[in-house]
Parts: C-alpha cells; sequence; structure tokens
C-alpha cells in the first residue's frame, strides 16, 4: 500500500489512511503533485538575483544558455545560490539565538513576569567564560546584563571573533584565520552573503563557498551557541529523565496543546499555564481529565529535554497529528511550521494559534506573545485550548499505538556528570576501541524519503559497529520510535559500545536537543580535541543527516565540515549543475578543512563511509 511506502512507523500509517478517508491531502500527495521537479532548480542553475533574468544556464551541444544575461555561469550561479541557501538557514538559528537574548534582558530589566533565571550556576560559568567581570561574586542580575551586552554584540560588526569561538581548538582557529573563514558578527556573515551574491560582486566559486562556511561557522559556534547556552540558563539545563514519544502520547480524555515550532520562550511559557491549577480546574470543568502538553519538531525537543514533556512527532508526522482528531491546539512560533496545518487544522476542531510576527500565517489565530506579555498571553492560549476541546467531535478522534518510552536530557554538563566531570573515561573507551567512534544523526523528514527510514537506519547500523550516536532535532523522535533512546538499545549495539553503554546505563544514542543545540556537539568536540591535544579534524567522528529538507539543515552540515567533521547527506543540495561546487563539497574541502560532504542515500552504504572516515582518523591518532 502506498503509505507502507512512505512511512517506516504504524501511527503514521494509520493517520494517511484516515486522512486519505477524509480527504485531506497530505505534503506526501503534494510532493507527488510536483514531481518531477523543475530540472534547472534541482541542477541548481537557476537565477533570479535581477530583472534582466531570471536566467538558467543549460548544457547544450551548441553552446547556447550557458552564461545568464550578465555573463555569470553555471559554477557562480549555483554557488551563489547555495550561499543565500546558507545565509537562510543561518539567519534562522541565529535570530532565534537574539530572541533569548531579548528574554535574558527583558527578566534582568523586570519587564518579564514568569520568566527568570532557573540556572544561575550555569549564568555566571558562561558569564566569567565570555569575560564578563566578577562574574562569580556580583549581583546575579548584573552578571546578566553584561552576558546580555556581550551577546549582542556578536551579532555586530564591532568583533573581531565570536566569543563562544575560543570553545573551538587553537589549531582549528588559526586555520579559519588562514582561510578567511573566521566569523566575525552573526548579522554580518549573513549580510554579506547577501551582499556577495548581489548582480556583480563576488563571482568566484571558491570564495563564494569560503564565505559560505564563514556564514555558517557564525551559526554553529555564534547564533546557535547562543541560542542553546540562554536557553539553558533561562530555563534550566537539561539532565537525564523519562519521558515517550509518538502520537500515542496524545489522550483521548485530555485538552491536547501541541507546541510546534523553536523556541523554548513559548512553549515553556505555555507549559508553565497549563500546569496552574485554576486552568487544570478549568479544563476540569470543561470535562477533561487534564491538560496534555506534547511537542512536535524542536520546540517539542526544548521542552523534552528540560522537562520530560512527551514528543507527539517530528516534521511529517505535523500534518498527521491534527488528522487524529485529538489536537485542541497547535501553538506555533516559528520555522518548519508547515502552511498546509492552517487548512487541515480547519478541518477539525484544532486551534491554530501563533505566537510570533515573525510567523503569521493567513486563517491562524494570531496571539502575539512577547516576554512582557507571555504569561498572560499563554493563558489566554491554554484557554482557548480547553473551549476548543469542548467542540470535539469524539467519532473523529482515532489515536494511534501506545506512546514509546525515551531517555533524553544529555546536555553536555550532565554527560560530563555521568562521566565523573571529565572526558577521560569517555576518551578511554575511545582509546580502547571499545566506543570506536561518535556521529551525529540530525536534521529533518523528507517526503522524498520513506519516513526516518534513514535516520533509523543509519543510526542502528552505526551503533552496530561500536560508533555511537548523538541525535537532534527530528531524528530525535525518529530514533526515540525504533526503541533507540532507551539503555536496553545497548543490545541492539556492538560488543564494546554495549558494554560501555549498560556500564554507565546509558543508551547508544543519545539524545542532546534540539537543531541549534548542534551547537552542545560542536563544544563536545572541542572538548574532545583539546584533550587529546589534537584538532577536531583528528577526531574519530562524522555527522549525518540523511533525511534533511532545510536551509537550517545545510548551515548545520557546512558549519560540521568547516569545524572539521566529515558530513552525509541522505541527499543532495541543489548544487549539482556545478562541477566545480560540487567538486569542491565533496573533495575539495578536505584539503582545505580537513573534513567534506559525503551523498549517498542507503544508510548502510553511508555507514560504510562514516566508518570509513572514523577508522582512517583512528589509525592516523595510533588508535
Ligand atoms: O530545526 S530537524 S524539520 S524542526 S530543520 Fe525543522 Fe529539520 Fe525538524 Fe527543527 Ni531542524
Ligand atoms: Fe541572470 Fe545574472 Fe540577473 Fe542572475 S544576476 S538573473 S544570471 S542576469
Amino acid at each position: 500500500t502506498p503509505e507502507n511506502e512512505r512511512t517506516l512507523w504504524k501511527d503514521a500509517r494509520q493517520m494517511l489512511r484516515k486522512a486519505e478517508a477524509e480527504n485531506i491531502p497530505t505534503a506526501w500527495d503534494r510532493m507527488r503533485e510536483q514531481t518531477p521537479h523543475c530540472k534547472f532548480c534541482e541542477l541548481g542553475t537557476t537565477c533570479r538575483n535581477c530583472v534582466m533574468g531570471p536566467c538558467r544556464i543549460a548544457n547544450r551541444k551548441d553552446g547556447k544558455m550557458r552564461y545568464g544575461v550578465c555573463g555569470a555561469d553555471a559554477d557562480v550561479i549555483v554557488a551563489r545560490n547555495f550561499g543565500r541557501f546558507i545565509a537562510g538557514g543561518a539567519a534562522g538559528h541565529s535570530d532565534h539565538g537574539r530572541d533569548l537574548i531579548e528574554t535574558l534582558e527583558a527578566v534582568v530589566e523586570g519587564h518579564a513576569p514568569g520568566y527568570t533565571i532557573r540556572d544561575e550556576a550555569k549564568l555566571r560559568r558562561i558569564a566569567g567564560e565570555l569575560g564578563v567581570a566578577e562574574a562569580d561574586t556580583r549581583p546575579t542580575l548584573d552578571v546578566a546584563r553584561d552576558l546580555v551586552d556581550v551577546c549582542y554584540a556578536d551579532f555586530g560588526s564591532r568583533r573581531t571573533e565570536l566569543a563562544f569561538l575560543k570553545r573551538a581548538p587553537k589549531a582549528r582557529r588559526e586555520l579559519w584565520e588562514r582561510l578567511g573563514m573566521t566569523p566575525r558578527g552573526i548579522d554580518r556573515e549573513i549580510a554579506e552573503m547577501m551582499h556577495r551574491t548581489h548582480m556583480g560582486c563576488d563571482n568566484d566559486p571558491a570564495s563564494l563557498l569560503t564565505h559560505a562556511a564563514r556564514t555558517a561557522l557564525a551559526d554553529g559556534w555564534g547564533g546557535s551557541m547562543i541560542g542553546t547556552e540562554l536557553s539553558d540558563i533561562l530555563f534550566g539545563t537539561p539532565m537525564p529523565r523519562q519521558s515517550t514519544v509518538n502520537l500515542g502520547v496524545l489522550r483521548e480524555d485530555a485538552v491536547n496543546i501541541l507546541v510546534h515550532g523553536h523556541n523554548p520562550v513559548v512553549s515553556e511559557m505555555i507549559l508553565a499555564a497549563a500546569r496552574e491549577p485554576a486552568l487544570q480546574q478549568a479544563a476540569r470543568d470543561a470535562g477533561a481529565a487534564a491538560l496534555n502538553v506534547a511537542g512536535l519538531c524542536c520546540t517539542g525537543n526544548e521542552l523534552l529535554m528540560r522537562q520530560g514533556i512527551p514528543m507527539a512527532g517530528n516534521h511529517l508526522m505535523t500534518e498527521l497529528a491534527i488528522v487524529t482528531g485529538a489536537a485542541d491546539a497547535i501553538v506555533a512560533d516559528y520555522q518548519c511550521i508547515m502552511p498546509s496545518l492552517v487548512r487541515i487544522a480547519a478541518c477539525y476542531h484544532t486551534r491554530f494559534v501563533t505566537t510570533s510576527p515573525k510567523g503569521r500565517f493567513t486563517g491562524a489565530t494570531h496571539i502575539e506573545v512577547h516576554p512582557h506579555n507571555a504569561q498572560e498571553k499563554c493563558r489566554e492560549i491554554v484557554q482557548l485550548a480547553i473551549e476548543a476541546f469542548t467542540k470535539r467531535d469524539p467519532a473523529r478522534v482515532s489515536i494511534p499505538v501506545q506512546p514509546v518510552p525515551i531517555t533524553t536530557g544529555f546536555s553536555n554538563e550532565a554527560i560530563l556528570a555521568a562521566l565523573g566531570g571529565t572526558p577521560a573515561p569517555l576518551l578511554d573507551a575511545v582509546k580502547a576501541g571499545q566506543i570506536r567512534g561518535f556521529v551525529g544523526i540530525v536534521g529533518c523528514n523528507n517526503p522524498k524519503i520513506m519516513q526516518d527510514s534513514g535516520n533509523v537506519g543509519l543510526a542502528k547500523e552505526l551503533i552496530r559497529r561500536d560508533i555511537m550516536v548523538l541525535a537532534t532535532g527530528c531524528v530525535t523522535t525518529a530514533a526515540g520510535k525504533a526503541g533507540l533512546l532507551m539503555p536496553e538499545a545497548a543490545d541492539m549495539a556492538g560488543p564494546g559500545l554495549s558494554a560501555v553503554c549498560k556500564a554507565l546505563g546509558v543508551p547508544p544514542v543519545l539524545h542532546m536537543g534540539s537543531c541549534v543545540d548542534n551547537s552542545r556537539i560542536l563544544q563536545l568536540c572541542g572538548l574532545l580535541a583539546d584533550e587529546l591535544g589534537v584538532d577536531i579534524s583528528d577526531l574519530p567522528v562524522g555527522a549525518s543527516s540523511p533525511e534533511w529538507y532545510s536551509e537550517k539543515a545545510a548551515a548545520i552540515g557546512l558549519y560540521a565540515v568547516a569545524s572539521g567533521i566529515p558530513t552525509h547527506l541522505g541527499l543532495p543540495p541543489n548544487i549539482l549543475g556545478s562541477d566545480v561546487v560540487t567538486g569542491m563539497a565533496v573533495d575539495g574541502l578536505n584539503g582545505l578543512v580537513g573534513a567534506a560532504f559525503m551523498v549517498e542515500a542507503d544508510p548502510v552504504k553511508a555507514a560504510d563511509l562514516l566508518e570509513a572516515h572514523i577508522v582512517e582518523r583512528r589509525q592516523k591518532l595510533g588508535l
């Protein structure tokens, strides 16, 4: 049946059948309508950067259409398009990071009722790390105010180097400096990418790609890292805890509020409102047993990591979550929220609520949430969800499957605590060959690939080979549903990894958070490299995004590569129309930054490729 080819999961298949019966199209149906995609766009050889065009570059025998009207060739156009693609992703993560600075600033100024600094120790530690004076002794809010200033300054153009860049090994920073890849201001690199790709600026693919890497580094070691660290300061540093995953986390007897998007600023306050006795009483008065908050996508990861809130699903589950007929409200902020959700919600009683001025959806209920009014507005939203619950049609409710248990909360702080405060025991396991290496599997779903087949296939294949997996973003849900986020999954790992996991009581796949939390993996790589006295490009590590779709995922991939981490992609970006750009991506970057991209659809072959890099690096380290 078609739904069996579309997704790995029973809950998704059941909801796809229900959607079809109820005549509700999903991303998979629209993918079929859009296939075949425009070949020029697929190859990256269309340009719309000015109105002398749009231009298309063709590889024709008669030599016509080799150049755009301005004279740009395929290499320049592909590189420019890829650069803007990266800038889009870096902008998303980093603007999210900025929202956390604004929230912390509002807390400092006393204009953010309901928000507080939950991890004061981390505030002082991070402030000290970034050079805030007397971070250990001055009053909390004074330290926080200075930290806010340091973080804001990283977005501008005054600095010569981002504050968190010191977390990268010295050799890596020197390399970036030599290559002209050292990220300066976060907004600066993104704006400069837009500038360079204007007609008649940077017309050299290598130069464009170098700046694309610099822009991506500004995301990973800048905007995303600020996002992660300030989120921990405001909402608590994640520690290991239990939760559950899949559509079965929705409750027939409860008001189901699904938070969707990315920033914990809104979802944390929705959760806080849902925990208030008055609103819980209101829910009971409306005939519900409870208020049930569950997550979708990355804001789901944020609540899961810090609060153990169950995860309803990843990217391709968001439409299907509404099809259960049991979603009373979807509360969205920004990024990865399919516009189709508005139409699907309208087929049910579901209230689709948007909260950010940056994420407006025609037809949605817009209740704008800012730090100063979040408490009040989030109460209002929970109230709306309760009202919606009273309009739910029980005949249309179908909640599939039972939730699967998962373990979450593996921040670097948690990992170090489990190891007794130092990465040394972990490195001992690596040296002994019990753990052969680490691969971060990150990113999305894409209806071009059977949902989660790549994410799960690769994770299983790697742990079988004694390679520990670190999961973030939408891979979390995939790994969780497959049972890989439980300590019992050690039985699916190779003998060495299995023994380590059993000794530590941890799963072979560690959940490290949302997509901005890939910065945690960068930091961990920096720590391990420093401990060994080597560069990140010497470590037996890799990264993969088997089912990626977004600009943000591309930015993550590029900052991983530019940081020295070989990175696998399950499908290529739209660059294949240029041999020069493709050659640099899959090979040329090796000579510059010591890592490059690999593209491979088959998860077992992808595991072979990643393992080969790990083996080679182990040999070079004498392991
Ligand atoms: O930032 S993994 S589909 S939700 S882009 Fe989006 Fe991809 Fe999910 Fe999180 Ni990340
Ligand atoms: Fe065409 Fe050049 Fe304008 Fe792009 S910038 S649309 S290639 S003329």
